[in-house]
């Protein structure tokens, strides 16, 4: 893709404030009582690099701690320590100090800046790392961190940046195990914009963007900053963005394009007044797999078709996808402009469509671990081996099957967890469901399902029965849940996913 060549040097932040010039008064960023405008954002981004530089003693290079809720503040500095040349590390909000403390080390952060209300645990952080040098608290619409900048020159001379210098270092959630870093460069924060918002999303300069993930999550980096900025649209930023707040600011903000996971367009879909959500044209689920129950019901209660679309910490963002007019259920989509996707054996030979196996996506944007040695695991032969199992279609579209280690194998046949979930899923009992192989001596494995009940539903052998019965209906009946467990909740990591292995005998910290 031409858009996909850019200067040797570049400077994302610079980039994707372009557009400050042209509409200085439009708002960027909107939050809970702020408005902050194109200018302001590219003024005080610059003020604040000032202070990273000349107060915080920041070289180029050196990696910041990201660290609070989505805020217009926190926009602000990541936009600084880009400009002042630094690797942006974001983490999850609600991340503790021992957490944190693995992320400085393993990242060799130098310097801080976080949100006061989470400022104990980086506090905490700090007391078992020695790297951490610099930390500066921060208020939500910018406090006395934001009172200093404004003292500063408006003008900042952005750190000429090379297009392949690193600008961020994000976490995976541990889906699987312990998170790993993930370096990208300058140019893969536009080319995720180029590629899947321009080609896939779609949105325009008059859309209002709104989304739950947080930016330390790059599905939320993604959706609720880099996109609308890159194309002059305006994102509304919510600190918590659980299904009753996101819904309570899509009001608020009146947002045209919402980004969250498919369990919580699943809960937005259950609300009684659904009016709040008329504003809304475009939404994105990612994240995890989209069940087509949820996608029909998304349809049935808001009129609008789904754009799922795989994406992974260590692509960036989002790889394979589908518009609304090529969304097909059951199907994530096909590789989106920029990105070639196909389906591998065990031996990393192409398979034929409609066979099951690995998945390997290769383009403009690649999984570059901060440690090796798990290098050569994702990336083998130039592929980024993704581990989710996929089908290839006759016509370029992938099937969703499973994380490859979510793949059940009991009695010889193979059986995807996400396809016995998602069969649970449409029974009115059944709030949240997870579906593991549990160890059998007669069957190898044993498909076994951990079930959080719908309000106003009890626990019973009944119920299991009813169940399994209302499985065997679904899908094959071989699928079954032979053992169902009802739980009040279920593991899940900081961005929301399901934990399985949490659910297998011993946890493996594996991958
Ligand atoms: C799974 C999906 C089926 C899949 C992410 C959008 O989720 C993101 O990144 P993570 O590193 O996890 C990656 C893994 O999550 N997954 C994500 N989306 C889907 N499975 N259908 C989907 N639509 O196993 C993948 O390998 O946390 C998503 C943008 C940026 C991201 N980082």
């Amino acid at each position: 893709l031409p858009e996909l060549q850019y200067p040797e040097r570049l400077n994302a932040a610079v980039e994707l404030l372009r557009l400050a010039a042209e509409q200085p008064d439009k708002p960027a960023l909107v939050a809970d009582g702020q408005v902050w405008t194109y200018r302001e954002l590219d003024v005080r981004s610059n003020q604040l690099a000032h202070i990273l530089r000349d107060e915080m003693d920041l070289k180029p290079g050196n990696r910041v701690l990201l660290h609070g809720p989505n805020t217009p503040m926190l926009a602000a500095c990541w936009f600084a320590i880009l400009k002042a040349g630094g690797i942006v590390v974001s983490t999850m909000p609600l991340l503790r100090g021992h957490e944190l403390a693995k992320v400085i080390s393993k990242a060799s952060i130098s310097h801080a800046l976080s949100d006061v209300t989470c400022r104990t645990a980086v506090h905490d952080a700090m007391e078992t790392t020695n790297s951490l040098r610099h930390i500066y608290g921060f208020k939500k619409d910018g406090g006395m961190l934001l009172e200093m900048a404004r003292t500063r020159p408006e003008s900042f001379d952005a750190v000429q940046t090379a297009a392949d210098d690193v600008a961020l270092i994000a976490f995976t959630s541990g889906t699987t195990g312990q998170p790993k870093g993930c370096m990208h460069f300058h140019r893969d924060i536009l080319a995720i914009c180029d590629t899947f918002a321009k080609y896939i999303l779609k949105a325009e300069r008059d859309d209002v963007f709104i989304g739950s993930p947080p930016f330390a999550f790059t599905f939320g980096l993604g959706v609720s900053l880099l996109f609308p900025l890159r194309i002059g649209a305006t994102t509304a930023l919510v600190e918590n963005g659980s299904p009753p707040n996101l819904a309570q600011a899509i009001a608020q903000f009146g947002a045209t394009v919402c980004s969250t996971a498919p369990t919580s367009y699943r809960m937005l879909a259950s609300m009684p007044d659904l009016s709040g959500l008329k504003t809304l044209r475009k939404c994105v689920s990612a994240g995890e797999a989209l069940p087509a129950a949820t996608r029909q019901l998304w349809r049935e209660k808001t009129g609008i078709e789904l754009i799922d679309g795989i994406g992974a910490t260590e692509m960036l963002h989002i790889f394979i996808s589908a518009d609304e007019q090529e969304a097909r259920p059951g199907c994530t989509g096909k590789a989106i402009p920029g990105i070639r996707a196909c389906v591998l054996d065990d031996d990393g030979q192409p398979l034929p469509p409609g066979q099951a196996g690995r998945l390997a996506v290769k383009g403009p944007v690649g999984c570059r671990y901060l440690d090796d040695e798990r290098q050569s695991v994702y990336v083998q032969n130039g592929w980024n081996i993704t581990g989710d199992t996929y089908v290839l279609t006759g016509d370029g579209y992938f099937e969703y099957q499973a994380r490859s280690d979510d793949m059940i194998v009991s009695s010889g046949y193979n059986i995807a967890a996400p396809e016995v979930e998602g069969a649970l899923l449409r029974h009115p009992a059944v709030a949240e469901c997870a579906v593991v192989g549990l160890p059998d001596d007669l069957r190898g494995q044993v498909v076994s399902a951990f079930v959080v009940l719908a309000p106003n539903h009890q626990p019973s052998d009944l119920l299991k029965k009813e169940l399994q019965a209302f499985v065997k209906d679904e899908i094959a009946p071989y699928k079954y849940p032979r053992r169902i467990e009802f739980r009040s909740a279920l593991p899940k990591t900081a961005t929301g996913k399901l934990q399985r292995f949490q659910l297998r005998p011993q946890a493996e910290s594996s991958s």
